[in-house]
């Protein structure tokens, strides 16, 4: 990867989740030496500081599970208004969040940069789960659970900006990978919408880098832009116990370094968030290390490279 000027965003953004804490995950991204891993491989880094969500109008919706759609909102109409100026310069952005909420507002705005470019946005989405649930479908009512749907152009999301979402991602330009947990009404909705989805059954037996290979394959094909958001619980809680919602069974430490090295070897990554990251349940620092590490990954860095002479 050549040299890239690298933005960094801190999305200090809970109202999403069920549980409290991620306001503190871009500070734990700085504490854990983020810059600096990204300036060790030649990249000059940009640290804007944290966002604030915005103040709207009273909200209703008519579920009344639905909880902090007022803080959503604001939030959404924050984060891409500077997503969508940052996708049109000739920068890397990394939204450090905050809750997975925060997708919502960086993909939305980076749609828009995309669709002036001209190129199709296509979107990695790392998580245990789809996030594909509507303000209709949703039994939780956690906010956080509804983003993809809200970016696919589902209806009835028209509160998050103000007014419908200009230009929708196309379901099959985005790729669910490490899913193993799904609501039932979720499940409808996602079949319906056609996204791709690979979920751990397809990763036990196929093995991570084949539905990945796959994919970029595609947006190769497209010439396209492609954002990944990386949620904690992808990863194993074994390994990253520092997430609200922790689901057994997610990728191990080789599988998400194995992703993270085939997208960087892909040239094709623009964006990505990092969600769900919640220091107050870390061990340690634990799992806001190995993240900044899985970033290392994805920015070059590597073992052994192999050398091209044969033996
Ligand atoms: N699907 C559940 C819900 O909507 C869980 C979502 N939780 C997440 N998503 N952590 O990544 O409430
Ligand atoms: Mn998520
Ligand atoms: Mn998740
Ligand atoms: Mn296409």
């Amino acid at each position: 990867m050549t040299a890239q000027e690298i933005i960094l965003v801190g999305v200090p953004l809970e109202e999403g989740a069920p549980t409290r804490g991620c306001c503190m995950g871009p500070d734990a991204y700085r504490t854990a030496g983020l810059r600096q891993e990204l300036e060790a491989f030649g990249h000059s880094v940009r640290d804007l500081g944290n966002l604030r969500k915005e103040e709207v109008e009273p909200l209703t919706c008519g579920n009344p599970a639905v909880k902090n759609l007022e803080a959503m909102a604001g939030w959404t109409r924050s984060i891409s208004k500077c997503s969508s100026k940052l996708g049109r310069d000739p920068v890397f952005p990394i939204f450090m969040g905050g809750d997975h909420a925060l997708a919502a507002g960086s993909v939305a705005g980076l749609a828009e940069a995309a669709a002036e470019s001209g190129r199709p946005l296509f979107v990695l989405w790392l998580d245990a789960h789809p996030d594909f649930n509507t303000l209709e479908s949703t039994e939780s009512g956690n906010l956080h659970g509804t983003p993809l749907a809200f970016l696919c152009g589902l209806p009835g999301f028209d509160s998050y900006l103000g007014e419908p979402v200009r230009h929708p991602l196309a379901p099959e330009h985005v790729e669910v990978l490490g899913v193993r947990s799904i609501d039932a009404k979720e499940r409808q909705l996602l079949v319906k919408a056609g996204a791709g989805v690979s979920d751990m059954r397809r990763i036990d037996e196929e093995g991570i880098g084949a539905p990945l290979r796959q994919f970029l394959d595609r947006v190769k094909r497209h010439n396209g832009l492609l954002h990944v958001s990386l949620d904690v619980d992808f990863l194993d809680p074994g390994i990253a116990p520092a997430v609200g919602t922790t689901v057994p069974g997610g990728a191990t430490f080789r599988e998400a370094h194995l992703v993270m090295e085939m997208l960087h070897d892909s040239g094709l990554v623009s964006s990505l968030d990092l969600v769900e990251l919640n220091p107050f349940l870390d061990d340690r620092g634990r799992t806001a290390r190995l993240m900044v590490d899985l970033v290392a990954s994805l920015f070059g860095r590597r073992v052994f490279d192999r050398p091209t002479r044969s033996f």
